[in-house]
């Protein structure tokens, strides 16, 4: 039921670095809200958060939670979606989750608007948000694919530290003052906080970006092939990714080699496709030096492309360079435009 004002809402996660952008673009966007519960651990249990001029106390999330929940936004990692998301959809809540937990989930529709917004009429109460490595890529690929067919893509990341969390935030920031005061410093969070070995990612570049999996892969990498295909319905598409994290704050840059399916095409028609195209921002013109960056991308919810160019040696071949902002089109953006896309469906009741 829609109440006057809007839907009650909870954000799961809020203290965190996706749950805070979630909240400001709930307010950016004017999101239809009567009423809005912010969820995380009992460690910042108690802790305010401002919406819209108010203060919100965070709570400690439990199932009891839901009650009279309408839409839940998760992002406090997969572990609490796997054990909260159900007793969330049990209450009569819809969950958007930005976790992995559900993504390949064949009952679980993963969405990203611009790509296929339609999945999410077959939800069953959960709509997974992609990584956001793969969201930026697939809004850009997706015109493309529509015009042109696609059969391969090859991508390298450089990616953010924003997309570990707000402790990875903190260690890039922490060590670089470290090194550039000649201090004595301890990697703990990059790549994988869990794992035993860190490494320095100040003035550095770091090719693991999760877990490594059994192929040789990392859980990025696999995560961003996997929901590729996914999401754009394309099994036979062959993907190929190798993620590296930078010592950025906000941001994530991709170098995306796709061949299409027709080889009589010109590098000028993929960018007036991709500049009329919904979500994107075509930033292409060399002899000007214009080119998408991470720090332009700071606070954007646009993907913005550029140095679209044909391969060389094959004709069928283009490579361009794809950048958004991580926490905004990678995160909260994309699970609050999903939101959007269920109200303008008339999917949330
Ligand atoms: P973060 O900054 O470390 O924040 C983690 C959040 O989860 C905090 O709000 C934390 O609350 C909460 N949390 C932790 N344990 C909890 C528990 N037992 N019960 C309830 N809440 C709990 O991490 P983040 O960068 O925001 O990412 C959070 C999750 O979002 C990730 O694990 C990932 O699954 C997902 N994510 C998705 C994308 C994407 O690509 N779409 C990108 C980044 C992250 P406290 O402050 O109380 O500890
Ligand atoms: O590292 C990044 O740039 C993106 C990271 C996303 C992330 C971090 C921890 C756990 C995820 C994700 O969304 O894929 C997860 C997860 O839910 O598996």
């Amino acid at each position: 039921m829609k109440t006057k004002q809007g839907y009650h809402i909870a954000v799961v996660g809020a203290s965190g670095a996706v749950g805070q952008q979630i909240i400001q673009t709930l307010e950016d966007r004017n999101f239809p809200v009567a009423s809005l519960k912010l969820l995380a651990s009992a460690r910042s249990a108690g802790n305010k958060v401002l919406y819209n001029g108010s203060e919100i106390t965070i709570e400690e999330a439990k199932p009891e939670s839901f009650e009279g929940v309408q839409l839940a936004l998760f992002s406090a990692g997969g572990s609490i979606s796997k054990q909260l998301a159900p007793e969330a959809v049990k209450r009569g809540a819809i969950v958007v989750d930005n976790t992995s937990a559900y993504r390949m989930d064949p009952n679980t529709p993963l969405v990203v608007p611009e790509v296929n917004e339609e999945d999410l009429h077959q939800h069953n109460g959960i709509i997974a948000n992609p990584n956001c490595s793969t969201i930026q890529m697939v809004v850009a690929l997706e015109p493309v694919r529509k015009k042109y067919g696609l059969n391969k893509v090859i991508v390298s990341t450089y990616q953010a530290v924003s997309g570990a969390g707000a402790s990875a935030i903190n260690e890039l920031k922490n060590q670089t003052r470290a090194i550039i005061d000649n201090d004595d410093f301890s990697p703990e969070v990059l790549p994988v906080s869990s794992e035993q070995k860190h490494y320095q990612i100040a003035f550095n570049a770091i090719p693991q970006i999760d877990k490594f999996q059994e192929n040789g892969y990392t859980f990025e990498e696999m995560k961003m092939i996997n929901e590729t295909k996914k999401i754009m319905h394309m099994d036979t598409l062959e993907v190929s990714a190798t993620c590296v994290r930078l010592p950025i704050e906000t941001g994530h840059s991709e170098s995306v080699y796709i061949e299409i399916d027709q080889d009589q095409v010109e590098a000028t028609e993929i960018k007036e496709l991709l500049q009329s195209a919904p979500g994107i921002v075509l930033q292409d013109d060399p002899t000007n030096q214009v080119y998408p960056m991470p720090a332009d991308s700071v606070g954007k919810r646009d993907v913005f492309v550029g140095r679209i160019r044909k391969d060389l040696d094959r004709s069928h071949g283009f490579h361009m360079w794809v950048v958004s902002d991580n926490l905004l089109k990678g995160a909260a953006w994309n699970s609050v435009q999903i939101a959007e896309s269920l109200v303008k469906l008339d999917l949330l009741k």
